[in-house]
């Protein structure tokens, strides 16, 4: 292959060739790593925050990172520790990175987009884009033009509110939030958005831990985690299942390893062999400097998709072990006090076929005989789990059953056990509590209007998938992006970016370039905001916001760097200005009251938001807090039924065509979601690339593939039963590298295989896109 200059295609490649990087020509396979973190994990953080921020910085904004007068960590939604129990350096390597690449000195202006038409950065990679550097000035295409150019503040609200009070209806508009956006941010924003008249607020969440909430809410009656941080440490089994902690919550591995030392055993469900899982090195504890920590004491490799065969059959073992030994492995005064359903669902559990179990799992009967064993010998059991459960067809299934396993044992509501949903964007939860919900239930509406006297429109919105159909059946013409980067984030990339460049107007609110600048519609805006680490001084005065985290812990965060830009402005006083320009004074709403002054939000949080009762007083007082969990707090489970639902989930055998390959798209160690650090992932191997498919020796022989052979992947796509369409879609040029996954699995980045994953391929119930659980097939480059 070519090698091409600065992302830019070279003009002999052949015309099928994806964009790639110059350092990309360069990819290099070596060994998996066993170990996470560590001396190196150290060493890259400081070289990567030195390189983009300077020395001063660097020591400035790291040393702030997650401390109490600091700022949260904008890399994911891992708890802190107590306050008295923070390190100085209370940060992880990708935390690191985070900072270091919203810091740097790097700027796209003006200048920039004047250089570089649409067109031109159309033929960058993700990686290039976001490289450049920070957004610094408002910037619009109009239409027609081939280039981004300048635009005043004022002139880009105006623009905004002409077009959306132009629509036919405000359903016309789509409103969609990725989870950094602040408390503060969030909550002005779905006031407008409903006051505007629309419920159309898809959010990140759709993506990512949409199962969750619906597989929670229906059983425990909330959609969110019954645990703390405490209770990881006091547990004695833990289970993290679908979840890779050593790239993306590496700071969980500093629970583990306490838990560990404390006596607690892990219980590891995943078809790699990620290397948090196995061994830990923790950077901050001498200990750890010299000697490995062995993780997991049970490491499962299962086969994608198996996890409801699983927990199906470690619901029946246990209640095997509990007739054998009666009163030892089930807790029959919780199910009996708390829950509903137990009897419908030990009649399902009786009927349980271990043939398929093991051909669903790949696991043998003696290791899920092992597994079940973990479970019945413990009290406190804590159960984690990310994306290798939620974005699964049977994903919300999967979930129910976690609670089942809880339920049966009575973990809920008591010390060192519970059900730990680890979140993925630093403030994704938080978004949720404050109404980015396309589904918000009636009850919060009605506080709305009760606080803000309008009529909020009652019937739901769309969410991610939703949106973009909507866009697609040109049911939508107005899109609006408060953070992410919904081009590439989005499920069936093609069709996805059609959907945006078809809108007459697409906004950004965004710090730094991506694909959803370039997928613009007939008039586009980029708006350039503060991030996290910034101080925010609008208004005139330093502005605090406050998130929530996985563990619904509450807290303010206050940045402390200069702006990257004078003109640049926060997420809060540019939505503001939006809902001015664009309902005038339609409601009394102080929109330039919010913006001047958080607290004044923070007000009528409190008033409009359960739980979040004196929300301004406790912030500016105590500095946070945490949500209430009935089921956590009290065992009490505010479901229709009042208790706790036990379910029966049918065992549906997901069957691959012969040849065919399950594929799971999932992240490498230097990205944060479409955020493309660099082309590393050291601890699979992986150096300067990122187009590779993981596969089995056994799966390259079968198919007769090559280990290093470039190929093309090509998803195959039926709608219905056998006989219906077939629909296929390709994403090209990607190197085969022989990895330790179960045969008939495969792995490979996002986004770069987004175009793989079709809009209709979605969880049950949750509608969230099935980025791990793809049918595809190689096919040799000619
Ligand atoms: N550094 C960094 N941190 C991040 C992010 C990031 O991109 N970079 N992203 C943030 C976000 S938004 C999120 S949602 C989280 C994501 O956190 P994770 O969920 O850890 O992210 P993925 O890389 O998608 O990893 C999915 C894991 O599930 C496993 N898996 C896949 N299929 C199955 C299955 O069928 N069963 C089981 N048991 N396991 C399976 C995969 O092998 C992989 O280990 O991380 C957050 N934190
Ligand atoms: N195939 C596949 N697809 C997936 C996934 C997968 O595992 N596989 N994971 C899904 C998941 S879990 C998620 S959460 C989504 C993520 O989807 P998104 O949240 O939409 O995407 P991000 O890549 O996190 O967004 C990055 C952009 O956010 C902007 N940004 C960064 N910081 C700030 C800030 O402080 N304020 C504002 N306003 N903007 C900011 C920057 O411009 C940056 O380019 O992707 C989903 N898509
Ligand atoms: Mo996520």
């Amino acid at each position: 292959m070519s090698t091409p200059k600065n992302g830019a295609p070279t003009n002999d490649a052949p015309r099928n060739d994806p964009p790639i990087d110059a350092e990309e020509a360069r990819l290099a396979v070596g060994k998996p790593k066993k170990h996470a973190a560590g001396v190196p994990a150290v060493r890259v953080s400081m070289t990567m925050a030195l390189k983009q921020m300077g020395v001063r910085k660097s020591a400035r904004n790291l040393l702030s990172l997650n401390q109490v007068e600091g700022f949260d960590c904008m890399s994911c939604a891992w708890p802190d520790p107590d306050p008295n129990h923070r390190h100085t350096a209370e940060f992880c390597e990708n935390g690191a990175k985070a900072v270091a690449w919203e810091g740097t000195r790097d700027r796209v202006g003006p200048e920039f987009f004047r250089e570089h038409s649409l067109a031109d950065l159309e033929q960058r990679t993700e990686y290039w884009l976001e490289k450049q550097g920070r957004l610094t000035h408002p910037m619009v295409r109009r239409p027609g033009g081939t280039h981004y150019e300048p635009i005043e503040w004022s002139d880009a609200f105006a623009l905004i509110g002409r077009h959306l009070n132009g629509l036919a209806s405000p359903d016309e508009a789509l409103f969609y939030t990725s989870g950094r956006a602040s408390n503060e941010a969030a909550f002005v924003y779905q006031l407008f958005a409903r006051a505007y008249g629309t419920n159309n607020l898809p959010d990140c969440s759709n993506m990512c831990h949409e199962s969750t909430g619906v597989g929670l809410s229906e059983t425990i009656g909330i959609g969110k985690g019954s645990v703390s941080l405490h209770d990881l440490h006091e547990a004695d089994l833990i289970v993290v299942c679908g979840q890779n902690p050593g790239t993306n919550h590496p700071r969980m591995l500093t629970a583990l390893e306490l838990a560990k030392q404390r006596g607690a055993r892990i219980l590891a469900i995943n078809p790699l062999h990620e290397a948090g899982l196995l061994k830990f090195d923790n950077p901050q504890s001498p200990r750890g400097l010299v000697k490995g920590t062995p993780l997991a004491d049970t490491f499962l490799q299962i086969r994608a998709g198996g996890d409801l065969a699983l927990l199906q059959a470690i619901g029946h073992l246990l209640l095997v072990a509990e007739e054998a030994n009666p009163g030892t492995v089930v807790d029959h005064a919780f199910i009996e006090q708390h829950t509903v359903g137990f009897e419908a669902y030990r009649k399902h559990a009786d009927l349980l076929d271990w043939d398929e179990v093991l051909t669903a799992t790949g696991l043998t009967r003696a290791e899920i005989e092992g597994a079940a064993a973990m479970f019945a010998e413990s009290k406190r059991i804590v159960t984690c789990w990310a994306m290798g459960i939620t974005q699964h067809r049977n994903a919300v299934a999967t979930i129910k059953e976690f609670v089942n396993l809880a339920l049966l044992q009575g973990m809920i509501g008591k010390p060192g056990a519970g059900l730990c949903p680890v979140r993925g964007h630093s403030n994704v939860q938080g978004d949720r509590t404050m109404g980015i919900w396309e589904q918000v239930p009636d009850s919060f509406l009605d506080a709305l209007r009760d606080e803000f006297g309008f009529e909020p429109p009652r019937h739901h919105g769309v969410d991610a998938v939703n949106a973009v159909r909507a866009l697609r059946d040109g049911r939508a013409r107005v899109f609006v992006g408060l953070g992410g980067n919904f081009a590439a984030a989005m499920s069936d990339t093609e069709v996805t970016e059609a959907a945006l460049r078809s809108t007459e107007l697409s906004v950004q609110i965004s710090t730094k370039l991506n694909r959803s600048h370039l997928t613009a519609g007939e008039t586009a805006l980029i708006l350039p905001t503060l991030g996290r680490t910034e101080k925010d001084l609008t208004g005139g005065q330093v502005q605090r916001v406050t998130v929530e985290d996985s563990m619904s812990a509450v807290h303010a965060s206050r940045g402390r760097s200069e702006p990257a830009g004078e003109l640049l402005r926060s997420e809060v006083d540019i939505l503001c200005g939006i809902a001015a320009a664009t309902l005038g004074g339609r409601y009394d709403i102080p929109w330039r009251g919010f913006a001047e002054d958080y607290d004044q939000i923070r007000e009528r949080i409190g008033r409009v938001v359960p739980g979040c009762e004196g929300y301004d007083q406790i912030i500016r007082e105590r500095g946070g807090f945490t949500m209430p969990h009935p089921p956590r707090d009290s065992r009490t489970f505010p479901t229709p039924e009042g208790k706790a639902v036990f379910t029966v989930s049918p065992l549906p055998v997901l069957t691959v065509p012969e040849g065919r390959l399950v594929l799971q798209s999932l992240r490498s160690h230097d990205q944060f979601n479409t955020t493309i650090y660099g082309l590393n992932d050291r601890y699979r191997g992986i150096h300067s690339g990122r187009r590779v498919v993981f596969i089995s020796a056994a799966d390259l022989a079968e198919l007769g593939f090559a280990d290093g052979e470039t190929v093309d992947l090509v998803s195959e796509w039926s709608d219905g039963p056998a006989g219906t369409t077939l629909t296929e879609r390709r994403a090209e040029a990607f190197r085969l590298v022989e990895y330790n996954t179960p045969k008939g699995c495969v792995a490979a980045y996002y986004p770069e295989t987004n175009p793989l994953v079709p809009l209709d391929s979605t969880a049950l119930d949750s509608n969230t896109p099935t980025s791990k659980w793809v049918i595809v097939r190689l096919e040799h480059r000619a």
